[in-house]
Parts: C-alpha cells; sequence; structure tokens
C-alpha cells in the first residue's frame, strides 16, 4: 500500500483526514474509502465515497456537487492550464452550491516515488501544468454530522489533455 488505508464514516466521515475508528456502519450513512498501492515504484491514490442504504436528499446533493467539482476540474486538464485554475475550477462549483466553507484543503498533489509531491493544486500556485506530470483532483466536501464526501482520481497530462488512471467507478453506489 501507498500510504495507511482509509475508511471513514459517521462522525468521522466529516473529517477530511480522520482516523478510522471502531464505529460500526449504520444504514444512511456515507462510507469513504482512500487507498493506494505501489506498483514499480510508483504510488497510486484514490478516494471513493458510497453509500450504505438509502441516504437523505442532501446527502445526495452533496455528493453530486463533488461529483460535478471533480469532473469539471478533470475536463481542464491539459498543458498550459495553471495549476490555481484547476483547484479554483473545482472550487468555484462547491462555493456556488452553498459548500465553500467545507472544502478545507487542495485540490490535489503530485504523485510519484512518494504520495505527496509536486505540484501542489492550490487556489493560488500559478504553476502551468506540463505534459507528463500526474497528480491528484480530489475535492471534498465535509459537513459535520451530515457528509463527507471526496471523489479522488490519479490523472497524467498527455499531448492535448490527459489520461485518468485511476478507473473505478464514479456514479454513486449505494450499498444495501
Ligand atoms: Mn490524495
Amino acid at each position: 500500500m501507498s500510504f495507511q488505508t482509509m475508511v471513514l464514516t459517521g462522525k468521522n466521515g466529516a473529517s477530511p483526514h480522520g482516523t478510522p475508528g471502531l464505529t460500526p456502519i449504520s444504514k444512511g450513512d456515507l462510507v469513504l474509502f482512500d487507498l493506494g498501492v505501489v506498483h514499480n515504484g510508483y504510488c497510486s491514490d484514490i478516494t471513493r465515497t458510497v453509500a450504505y442504504g438509502d441516504i437523505s436528499d442532501e446527502q445526495k446533493n452533496i455528493y453530486d456537487t463533488v461529483l460535478q467539482a471533480e469532473l469539471s476540474a478533470l475536463e481542464k486538464v491539459r498543458p498550459g492550464v495553471s495549476a490555481k485554475e484547476l483547484d479554483l475550477t473545482a472550487r468555484n462549483i462547491i462555493s456556488e452550491a452553498g459548500y465553500g466553507n467545507y472544502f478545507p484543503h487542495r485540490l490535489g498533489h503530485g504523485l510519484g516515488v512518494s504520495v505527496h509531491e509536486y505540484p501542489s493544486l492550490t487556489e493560488t500556485n500559478p504553476l502551468l501544468m506540463e505534459k507528463g506530470m500526474v497528480f491528484t483532483i480530489e475535492p471534498g466536501i465535509y459537513v459535520p454530522n451530515v457528509a463527507g464526501v471526496r471523489i479522488e482520481d490519479d490523472v497524467v497530462v498527455t499531448e492535448n489533455g490527459y489520461e485518468t488512471l485511476t478507473k473505478f467507478p464514479k456514479t454513486l453506489q449505494v450499498i444495501s
């Protein structure tokens, strides 16, 4: 594994880098998985959030907002786009949905022989992306006692755009 696997739910799920606990998973909870492996010396890093049983309209709205933010930022990845444009693309969608105060971390980070490398995708970093750079796109919304949702993919910048290295589906999975 490239870092200690994180599985968060309930109150813990609303803490972006919480510590796994012994809380049993309850119906109506979202469950966040953040994990990765090392392959030929290089790290991967993926986050998916699933629903256990029926979730509320607000939880669904939070999930849809994070997914929209993630997809919109991904679609902008190409040589010449700045780190801050990518971060702000996701951040503006989350802010417009009313959750701006609940996205407390950067959009993503470089990925390589270490799980956290440069470039850092923050809302102030003017660095321009270049072909061959590999980084994560991982917006999240964490509302205490309501929901913690993060969706994370690994991407590589290509000649004209990007390729997603993580292929697991992102449509909301409801586990019954
Ligand atoms: Mn990550």
